[in-house]
């Protein structure tokens, strides 16, 4: 299996998090990558490679062109107004105000994020887009005939939204990398998001389309972030209709009950056909995830790429979330070794 990834993933690297009233080191951090490569090392995985340029067709397609635009002028804005701190937004566009871009880059932060946990840096444009181009790198390599690919990418991707970043996420990676299947001839891609969170990025930016089709098993949303999308009751719209399956699950739930609903979700996936999977791989399932609720053991993650196996799909894993940063490593690699049935 080749794994794509890149160094540049150090220059983001924010100091602050706002985490229960304080601004605490971010769970999501560089030593998340250090812990899988290494593990990935440790297990025989040997074939490293670097991402391709990025290329911006798909990019655009995903992603509005002022939200790209804000991206790339965040941090020049932020230092221009001679602030010293990581760019956080500080208002947001709440109910019954208006939907118009501020110039200000205060109200430009309000106006383009969902949560406010996610820094802006002088670095994180530029990780943004290598992470963005580990996605397109594996999604080329699969187009091309691999059967499977692991993009390690950082930062993740699934809570980006065509116009939104938050949730640790800038670009959608996962999202790019299904518009560079199908620009690449697929009819069809399903994603699935295993990761703890809902994917609501994922959800927003394939709504309404019936090519692609996204199953998501997270936390339910009245209990964990992002709170605000990821019900059951959200099935797609228009020629979206029934491409879009939420899987919302309680505080404890076990592997025995997030596999029944993997396999409902994996039954969806084999019925829809797809020329190619994506895995949204966040592991912050796992029981001792320090922000997460869910009770999945190491092993576990072994016996769920082998179910993902199952499906018999040319599968491209693209790295979301998980924060047992000691673990994630082990629990990573069990999902890609189960894959392989090594
Ligand atoms: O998958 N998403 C995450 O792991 C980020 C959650 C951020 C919660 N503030
Ligand atoms: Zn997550």
């Amino acid at each position: 299996m080749k794994i794509i990834s890149s160094e540049d993933h150090r220059k983001h690297f924010p100091k602050g998090e706002l985490f229960g009233g304080e601004f605490v080191r971010p769970f999501e951090c560089p030593e998340r990558w250090e812990h899988i490569v290494n593990r990935l090392k440790v297990c025989g995985f040997d074939d490293f490679a670097a991402p391709d340029p990025l290329d911006w067709a798909p990019v655009r397609k995903i992603h509005t062109g002022p939200f790209l635009e804000f991206l790339k002028n965040a941090w020049a804005m932020w230092e221009a107004e001679g602030f010293n701190g990581e760019a956080v937004p500080t208002v947001f566009a709440a109910r019954r105000m208006q939907q118009r871009e501020p110039n200000h880059i205060d109200g430009k932060l309000g106006y383009f994020s969902m949560a406010l946990e996610t820094a802006i840096t002088a670095g994180t444009w530029e990780a943004a887009q290598a992470s963005a181009a580990i996605a397109q790198t594996g999604q080329r390599l699969i187009s091309a005939g691999a059967q499977t690919a692991f993009s390690l990418c950082r930062p993740p991707g699934h809570h980006a939204a065509s116009d939104l970043y938050g949730g640790y996420c800038f670009l959608n990676n996962a999202a790019i990398a299904a518009q560079g299947y199908l620009d690449a001839g697929a009819k069809r891609v399903a994603i699935l998001d295993p990761d703890f969170h809902h994917g609501n990025g994922t959800q927003d930016i394939f709504y309404a389309r019936g090519d692609v089709l996204f199953v998501s098993l997270h936390g339910d949303p009245m209990d964990a972030f992002p709170h605000f999308l990821g019900f059951a009751d959200e099935t797609g719209s228009g020629p979206g209709e029934g491409f879009n399956v939420n899987y919302p699950l309680p505080p404890g739930t076990p592997y025995s009950v997030w596999g029944d609903a993997l396999n409902q979700g994996l039954e969806r996936i084999r019925n829809y056909s797809p020329d190619v999977l994506i895995i949204s791989l966040g592991v912050d399932t796992y029981e001792n995830d320090p922000i997460s609720f869910f009770k999945l053991k190491s092993d576990d993650f072994t016996d769920y790429g082998a179910r993902i196996a199952g499906v018999g799909l040319p599968t491209h894993f693209v790295m979301e979330g998980g924060y047992a940063v000691e673990e994630i490593g082990t629990n990573t690699v069990n999902v890609l070794q189960g894959y392989l049935g090594a």
